[in-house]
């Protein structure tokens, strides 16, 4: 791979990495002065969440002991004060997914309860019995059981674009052109694939999709950490993100719906917050967004999503991305020069993680040795099992990296898997 190649061509070209002091940015990270087996942490799980830096945590001690109260309900000082922090966060996911206004932007508990969201509510009220519904063979589960929930309900039908053995999407070659049909009524996809790297086409896919007036689901899971996301260039009629993903807290996400959509969609739970009016006869539902945010959000939560959107941008996701591609570049001549090291996923656009399997040594104990030299890397089928499948095997150990992460971490990665191989092989 060249180090110079756009490897988020639907973005802007990378910017340069000179003046990217990563030795820096690691000390915005409390956690990463940790040792872990009297070694210090090598932190490579980045795709399974990644690591808070201090302002994110800052913002959410904050709000608990400056500004701790309900949103929306109250007259009283703190509320209004928590109400603002809260609503000022929705505009920083605004503009940090491009999206024309704050009401298309719905918090969520992360990509999963997005993705659910849409099944039953646009899903409910749109598919309907010989329907069908269309994925990768690149998806989590995430975006393939919601599916296959609502084709079961709908007696609808999942069909699903198949992929090469690089683990990039058959489009060209005509599979997904052969699937869309007249019967097609969503397409739900991946951005990027977390268990391969893989970054989809999506502006193509999305096109493809629109010729044929069909909707479009994006999982944006493993994109919203590296990639700029742009959903009004992209045309993405549903675009869901995870905060703990993008170094925010846990249990916070956001789903972004064109208006439109969103209007037209029944409410997915009932409760407080999400109605305009009550009697026992009738309820009036809110207005966006609240109409589809039932309940005491997640307060805390959104708070330190915005915070997590403010380091993003301080750094810059472009610089971050060059970053993160050098190390992809050189995390990948180094594994492939181990001998009995297949790696999975050499998408021609990939982010910046490997995954891969030694001959003879179960990804599993691969992470157990690495383990004890205080490098966390994911084992297993990565919530992706129909994907692991496809390319014959039942896990792969996965080494994912982050902004914080240095040539040298990837270098005490590859003296772990000879140790892994010197002690299992
Ligand atoms: N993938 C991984 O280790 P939640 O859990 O809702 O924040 O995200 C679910 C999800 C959906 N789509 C993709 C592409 C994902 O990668 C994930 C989460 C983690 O790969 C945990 S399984």
């Amino acid at each position: 791979m060249n180090a110079a190649t756009n490897i988020y061509p639907e973005t802007k070209a990378p910017a340069t990495t000179s003046g990217y002091d990563v030795f820096r940015i690691r000390q915005d990270f409390p956690i990463l002065g940790l040792k872990v087996h009297g070694k210090p942490l090598i932190y490579l799980d980045n795709a399974a969440t990644s690591q808070k830096p201090q302002v994110v945590i800052d913002a959410i001690t904050s709000y608990y002991s400056a500004s701790n109260a309900n949103i929306h309900r109250g007259v009283h000082a703190l509320s209004e004060l928590a109400t603002q922090s809260y609503e000022n966060a929705r505009t920083k996911v605004q503009r940090f997914l491009n999206a024309g206004d704050p009401s298309e932007i719905i918090f969520v508990r992360g990509t999963t309860e997005g993705i659910n969201l849409v099944a039953q509510t646009y899903g409910r009220a749109n598919i309907k019995a010989g329907d069908e519904i269309i994925i990768s063979a690149l998806e989590h589960h995430s975006n393939i059981v919601p599916w296959q929930i609502l084709c079961e309900q709908q007696g609808a039908r999942l069909r699903v674009i198949p992929i090469n053995d690089q683990g990039e999407l058959l489009l060209n070659e005509g599979e997904f052109e052969k699937l869309l049909g007249p019967k097609t009524k969503l397409v739900a996809i991946a951005h990027v694939s977390n268990a391969l790297g893989t970054i989809v086409p999506l502006r193509k896919v999305i096109e493809m999709a629109h010729s044929r007036n069909v909707p479009v689901v994006v999982d944006g899971a493993q994109a919203a950490p590296h990639v700029n996301i742009d959903v009004r260039a992209l045309d993405a009629d549903f675009y869901v993100f995870s905060s703990h993903k993008i170094f925010g807290p846990t249990g916070i996400g956001a789903l972004y719906g064109k208006r439109a959509l969103l209007e037209a969609m029944p409410p997915y739970q009932g409760g407080g917050d999400m109605i305009s009016s009550v009697t026992f006869e009738k309820t009036l539902y809110n207005k966006l967004p609240y109409k589809f945010e039932a309940g005491t959000p997640d307060i805390s939560g959104v708070i330190g999503l915005g915070a997590a959107i403010d380091y993003l941008n301080k750094i810059g996701l472009d610089r971050i991305a060059a970053h993160e591609h050098e190390l992809l570049v050189y995390a990948t001549q180094v594994l492939s020069a181990i001998p009995g090291l297949r790696l999975i996923g050499t998408a021609r656009n990939k982010a910046a993680l490997v995954s891969f399997v030694l001959e003879n040594i179960h990804a599993h104990d691969v992470g157990t040795v690495l383990d004890q030299e205080g490098i966390a890397i994911r084992t297993g089928h990565h919530c992706a099992q129909p994907l692991m499948q496809r390319f014959g095997v039942d896990a792969t150990a996965r080494a994912s990296f982050a902004l914080y992460n240095t040539k040298e971490e990837v270098d005490a990665l590859a003296a772990g898997i000879h140790k892994v191989q010197e002690v299992l092989g």
